[in-house]
C-alpha cells in the first residue's frame, strides 16, 4: 500500500498531473507515511525529469508541469513534517532563501522546512534574493545561520557575492553561512569562504546543529 502510494506520486509528477499528486499526498498523510519518505520519493522524481530536460529528451513545458505537480503536493508534506516535528524550544534564527537570478524554490522551501520542525525560527525570503536583502534580513532579525540555495551554474557566484558584501560591511564574523542547491559543490562552498554545504535537507539540518553547537 506505501509503495503503491510512493509510486503513485512519482508517477503523478513525471505525467503532471496536479490533482492525483495532491491526492496521494493527503493520502499519504492519513496512512502515516513516514513524510520524509514521501519527499524523497517525489525528489527523484522531480530530479528525474530535469535529467530528461538536460538530456534533451524533455522541454520547458514538462520542466513546468512536473514543478506545478510537485508544488501541488508539497504543502500537505511539509505541514506533516512541520506538525511531527513539532519542538517548542527555538535552537537559532536562520535567513534563508534562493539567490538573486534564480527561481528555484522547491529544495530551499525542503530545507526550511526541516529547519522549522527541528526548532528554529526560519525566515524564508523566497527567490531571486539580492544580496543587500539578504543583508537587510540578517540585521533584522539578528540571524545566527544563512542559508542560500542555487540551483544553476550562473547563479552560484551571487552566493560569493552575499559574503563578500557581509565581508564588507563588517558581519562575515557575526553569523555562520551554509550553501547548497543543485549547482554547489563542497568545493565550492571551500572557495568562497561559506561555513558548510550539504547536498541534502536532512543534512542541512544537521549541520545547522552543528554549525551552532547545538
Ligand atoms: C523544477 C525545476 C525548474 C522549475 C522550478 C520551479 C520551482 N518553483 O522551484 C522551473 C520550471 C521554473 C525551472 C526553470 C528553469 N530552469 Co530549472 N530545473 C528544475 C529541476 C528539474 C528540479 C529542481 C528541483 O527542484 N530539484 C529538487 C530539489 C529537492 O533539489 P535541490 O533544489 O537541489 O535541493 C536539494 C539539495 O540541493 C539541498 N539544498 C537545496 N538548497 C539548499 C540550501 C542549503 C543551505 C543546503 C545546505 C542544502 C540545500 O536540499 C534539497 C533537498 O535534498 C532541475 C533539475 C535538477 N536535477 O535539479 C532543473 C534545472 C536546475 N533548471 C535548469 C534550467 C536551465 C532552468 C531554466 C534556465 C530553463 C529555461 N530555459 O528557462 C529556468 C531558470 C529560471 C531561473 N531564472 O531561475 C538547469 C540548470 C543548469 C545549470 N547547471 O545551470 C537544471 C539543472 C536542468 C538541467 N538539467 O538542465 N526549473
Amino acid at each position: 500500500m506505501n509503495n503503491e502510494i510512493l509510486e503513485g506520486l512519482r508517477k503523478a509528477i513525471k505525467e503532471y498531473d496536479n490533482e492525483k499528486a495532491e491526492n496521494l499526498a493527503k493520502r499519504a498523510v492519513e496512512e502515516k507515511l513516514d513524510p520524509l519518505r514521501v519527499l524523497d520519493a517525489m525528489t527523484v522524481a522531480i530530479r528525474e525529469v530535469g535529467d530528461a530536460f538536460g538530456r534533451g529528451d524533455l522541454w520547458l513545458p514538462d520542466l513546468v508541469g512536473a514543478a506545478d505537480a510537485m508544488q501541488a503536493a508539497m504543502p500537505i508534506i511539509e505541514e506533516e513534517i512541520k506538525r511531527t516535528g513539532a519542538k517548542r524550544e527555538s535552537l537559532g534564527t536562520v535567513v534563508a532563501g534562493t539567490v538573486f537570478g534564480d527561481i528555484h524554490s522547491i529544495g530551499k522551501t525542503m530545507v526550511c522546512t526541516l529547519l522549522t520542525a527541528e526548532g528554529f525560527k526560519v525566515h524564508d525570503l523566497g527567490v531571486n534574493i539580492k544580496a543587500e536583502e539578504f543583508l537587510q534580513a540578517i540585521r533584522n532579525y539578528n540571524a545566527d545561520i544563512l542559508a542560500m540555495s542555487a540551483l544553476m551554474t550562473m547563479t552560484a557566484p551571487e552566493q560569493k557575492k552575499v559574503i563578500e558584501q557581509l565581508k564588507k560591511e563588517g558581519l562575515r564574523d557575526k553569523i555562520k553561512i551554509m550553501v547548497g542547491g543543485g549547482a554547489i559543490t563542497e568545493e565550492f562552498a571551500k572557495e568562497i569562504g561559506a561555513d558548510g554545504y550539504d547536498p541534502t535537507a536532512p543534512g542541512a539540518v544537521k549541520l545547522a546543529r552543528k554549525l551552532i553547537g547545538r
